[in-house]
């Protein structure tokens, strides 16, 4: 029957199987929250986590599901869910539920922000919202144990026989030290990764005190605001202990950098210096670089500095517009274009590469304003240029298109699973191929230098490596415009030295 566990024995605890669903489209994620979780069940609680990573079987995904809960026999199937990825976890869900009868959870961004969305999937018996260490564990506790699951906060359960628990608040993990370091190869196609990437992801903090409008990060801040503050850092020395550990693990496997995914990464001025100090004294600055998310204005001259000789080799910004307006007031990043110009040329001077990130499509945006947006890009000639497509993921951004004589094309929205490609939104003079036009000019532009570059730098070592790259891509079912994006954004040694 749905929801009864068939590991009864006492002590063991249950086992669980991690679907990380991602089934066409954007393969790049090593899922945190997956990893942060599997690794933290199975290191400090009585019940056993595995993974099965769909991202490699797009074709036959449904066979290696099967494979895989025939192979680890699970007494539950979790699933993490992002808003785009909804319709692959709809679909998961109903194949798992075809193949297994154990309960179905649910968790993560789209869960903590849409519950109600998360929960009225059928074959679904449990959604999490929040953090997910504690209530996990409290989940299957009791689920083991035949106990109710009232008082678990942020659990919402169908209850086997009938009915359904809502639990208030969220899940929360206020202390990120007690949190075990990951256990990479519970993804058991890790050196595909590391051959794709040539990168793990790691964080030295969660979450983000700003409220930029087109960044979903404020609902799950929202959300999580009864329970505590969104940002929370770690022990820096342990974090730097953590990544010495990962080096020594996977550098001959293939690692060659850290993707540092905090959000704002260089927020705390003497937590940067004291991990930065780490990070050399552990002798990692000369073996391993590092590429982390900043905000231009959470740079300065002294922190560019001390990231340039401690091992940092990118720093990933989000400018956004060329537009002072639009970033500043539309977006709510309060950072004007002459600050980014000053802080971009001293990380060229002190040889600190910049990703750039760009938003194209967003509310109030007009043909002039998606042009200086392409003039800000060629004038900051950073390394890496990227221009997202704008997705409406919160509240206040489709507020923002009202009365401006735009919109939202809700059904190219629909359709559209990635930030990468795709207008879905319309403003007074453009529409969505509008935005996409813009973007192949801005790519043709910003990657068309940079491929010239790297084909003088590189040579005849630049076919060598593409051709090998791409084949072992499509022999692995992944999607070919992924794969010649990624490969010239992290193959050979990720940072252009
Ligand atoms: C790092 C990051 C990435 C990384 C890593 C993603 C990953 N899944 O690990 C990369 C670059 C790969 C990435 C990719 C994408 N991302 Co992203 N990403 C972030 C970022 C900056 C930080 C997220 C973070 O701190 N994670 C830390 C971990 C520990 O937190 P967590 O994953 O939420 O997990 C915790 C809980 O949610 C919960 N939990 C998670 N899963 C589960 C499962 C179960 C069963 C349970 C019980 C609990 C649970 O427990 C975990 C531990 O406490 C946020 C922005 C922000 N500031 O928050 C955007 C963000 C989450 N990303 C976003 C998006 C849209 C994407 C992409 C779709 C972009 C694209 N390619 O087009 C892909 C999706 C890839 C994927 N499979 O998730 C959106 C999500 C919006 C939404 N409403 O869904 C955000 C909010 C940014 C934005 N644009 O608004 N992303
Ligand atoms: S865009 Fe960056 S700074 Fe802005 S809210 Fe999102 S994570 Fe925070």
């Amino acid at each position: 029957m749905p929801g009864t566990p068939r590991n009864q024995e006492a002590r063991q605890g249950l086992r669980v199987l991690f679907v990380n669903g991602v089934l066409e489209g954007d393969f790049s994620a090593l899922d945190i929250g997956v990893s942060v979780l599997a690794s933290f069940l199975n290191q400090t609680s009585r019940h056993r986590a595995a993974i099965c990573d769909l991202t490699f079987h797009s074709r036959d995904w449904q066979r290696h599901l099967r494979r895989e809960i025939d192979r680890k026999q699970p007494d539950v199937i979790a699933l993490s869910c992002n808003t785009m990825y909804m319709k692959y976890v709809r679909r998961i869900v109903a194949e798992a539920r075809r193949i297994s009868p154990v309960p179905i959870l649910l968790g993560g961004h789209h869960a903590t922000v849409s519950p109600e969305d998360a929960f009225a999937i059928p074959e679904v018996s449990a959604v999490i919202r929040g953090d997910g260490e504690d209530a996990l564990v409290a989940y299957l506790d009791r689920l083991q144990d035949h106990a109710g699951f009232e008082g678990i906060p942020g659990l919402w359960v169908r209850v086997p026989g009938g009915g359904e628990v809502r639990n208030e608040g969220v899940g929360y993990t206020a202390d990120l030290d007690r949190l075990p370091w990951l256990d990479w190869d519970l993804w058991e196609e890790l050196d595909r990764y590391l051959y794709f990437f040539g990168m793990l992801y790691v964080q030295g903090s969660r979450g983000c005190p700003y409220q930029c409008t087109f960044c979903d990060a404020q609902g799950y801040a929202g959300a999580l605001k009864q329970a505590g503050r969104y940002f929370r850092l770690r022990s820096p020395e342990g974090f730097a202990a953590e990544l010495a550990h990962y080096h020594e693990l996977y550098a001959h496997r293939g690692l060659r950098m850290f993707q540092v995914f905090d959000p704002v990464f260089t927020m705390d001025d003497r937590w940067l210096e004291a991990f930065c100090a780490e990070y050399r004294r552990l002798g990692l600055a000369d073996r391993i670089r590092f590429s982390a998310f900043s905000r231009i204005d959470h740079l300065s001259e002294d922190k560019i500095r001390l990231l340039a000789r401690s091992g940092c080799g990118l720093l990933r910004v989000g400018i956004e517009s060329g537009d002072d307006r639009i970033r500043m007031e539309v977006f709510k990043k309060r950072i004007d274009s002459e600050r980014i110009r000053r802080i971009n040329r001293l990380a060229q001077e002190n040889g600190i590469h910049f990703t750039a990130f760009y938003i194209l499509g967003g509310p109030e945006e007009t043909r002039r304003t998606f042009r200086q947006t392409i003039r800000l890009a060629w004038e900051l000639d950073a390394a890496r240029s990227a221009f997202f497509v704008y997705k409406p993921f919160t509240q206040e951004g489709r507020a923002q298109f009202q009365g401006t004589g735009g919109g939202i094309d809700e059904q190219r929205y629909e359709a559209a699973n990635n930030i990468t490609w795709g207008g879905t939104t319309f403003g007074s003079d453009w529409g969505p191929r509008t935005v996409e036009a813009y973007q192949f000019a801005a790519y043709a532009l910003t990657f068309g230098r940079r491929w010239l570059r790297m084909i003088a730098r590189r040579r005849t070592g630049y076919l060598t490596a593409l051709l090998p790259y791409m084949t072992r891509g499509v022999a692995a079912g992944l999607d070919w415009r992924y794969l010649m994006m990624y490969f010239h954004i992290y193959e050979g040694d990720n940072i252009d030295r």
